[in-house]
C-alpha cells in the first residue's frame, strides 16, 4: 500500500480523521482494540508516536496494528526511537520553527539511514508547533507561533512548500484546551497547495467540523480516545463533525 497515495485518493471523496495512539499508553492489545474501535467508528489511519518512545513497545504496537487492522499505520515519531520496520509509512518530518537544528534536520540525518534500509515509505511533512505547544513544544526546543499571528504560520508553510514539503501539520499540543484557531488554518491552506493537517485539543463534533471547514484536510485526534468510554461513537461524532464541514 502507498500510503501517500491512499490519502491523496481518500481526500478526493472526503477529509481525513487519523487516531494518535502512543505506544507507552497501552499494551499492544489494547492498542488494537481501540484501533479497530476507531476504524469502526470512521477513522481513516492510525497514527503512531510520542514525545518518548521505547522502540520494542513502538514495534510490538506497530506489528500488532498491521496485522489486525485494514488502515494505514503510520509513524508519528518523537525523536530516532519512534521508527518501526512494521509501519506502513513515516510522516518524515522537521520541526520548523525549532531553536535547535537537532530538531530541524539533525535527528532526520541521524534517523534516515535505518529509514532507507528498512524500506519505510516517507510523507515529508513541515511540523509547526503553535501556543500552547505542549509538551512537544517544550521538548522541541519549540519558538512557539502566537495564537494570533497567522500570518507567520502562513509565512511558514509557504517555506516549506517551496521546501519540497508535502504536508503541513500545525500542531497545538495534545491536551491543548483549545485547538489551533480558524483564521491560522485559513491562511495557511489559503497560502499553500500542501496537504493540511491540523491536530491538538480536538475534541468534539463541533471542534472538528470548525477545523474541517477553516480548511484543514486532515484531522488528527489522540487525547480523546484515553478519556472515552465509547471510542467508536466517539470517533463517530469527529468524523460526522468532518464530513458536515463545507470549506
Ligand atoms: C498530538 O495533535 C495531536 O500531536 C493530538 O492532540 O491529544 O489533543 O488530540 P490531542
Amino acid at each position: 500500500m502507498n500510503v501517500e497515495n491512499y490519502i491523496r485518493q481518500t481526500l478526493k471523496d472526503h477529509k481525513i480523521h487519523l487516531t494518535l495512539l502512543d505506544p507507552e499508553e497501552q499494551r499492544p492489545e489494547e492498542a488494537v482494540l481501540i484501533a479497530k474501535e476507531a476504524v469502526s467508528g470512521g477513522t481513516d489511519g492510525i497514527m503512531l508516536g510520542g514525545s518518548t518512545t521505547d522502540s520494542a513497545e513502538l514495534d510490538a504496537t506497530a506489528k500488532a496494528l498491521k496485522e489486525n487492522v485494514d488502515v494505514p499505520i503510520i509513524l508519528f515519531p518523537g525523536n530516532i526511537s519512534g521508527v518501526s520496520q512494521y509501519a506502513d509509512a513515516i510522516f518524515f518530518m522537521s520541526l520548523l520553527n525549532s531553536s535547535n537544528p537537532y530538531w530541524i534536520t539533525g535527528a532526520q540525518a541521524l534517523g534516515a539511514p535505518i529509514i532507507k534500509k528498512m524500506g519505510i515509505e516517507t510523507i515529508s511533512m513541515g511540523y509547526l508547533v503553535v501556543e500552547p505547544g505542549g509538551t512537544v513544544g517544550w521538548v522541541g526546543d519549540a519558538k512557539l507561533i502566537p495564537r494570533i499571528k497567522p500570518d507567520l504560520a502562513a509565512a511558514y508553510a509557504i517555506a516549506a512548500e517551496f521546501m519540497g514539503m508535502k504536508l503541513l501539520y500545525l500542531e497545538a499540543g495534545s491536551g491543548a484546551n483549545q485547538h489551533i484557531p480558524e483564521k491560522m488554518i485559513q491562511s495557511v491552506k489559503k497560502s499553500t497547495g500542501s496537504i493540511v493537517i491540523v491536530g491538538g485539543g480536538i475534541r468534539t463534533g463541533e471542534d472538528a467540523a470548525n477545523v474541517a471547514a477553516a480548511g484543514a484536510d486532515i484531522l488528527v485526534t489522540g487525547t480523546i480516545v484515553e478519556k472515552s468510554s465509547n471510542i467508536k461513537d466517539k470517533i463517530k461524532e469527529l468524523v460526522d463533525g468532518i464530513r458536515s464541514a463545507k470549506d
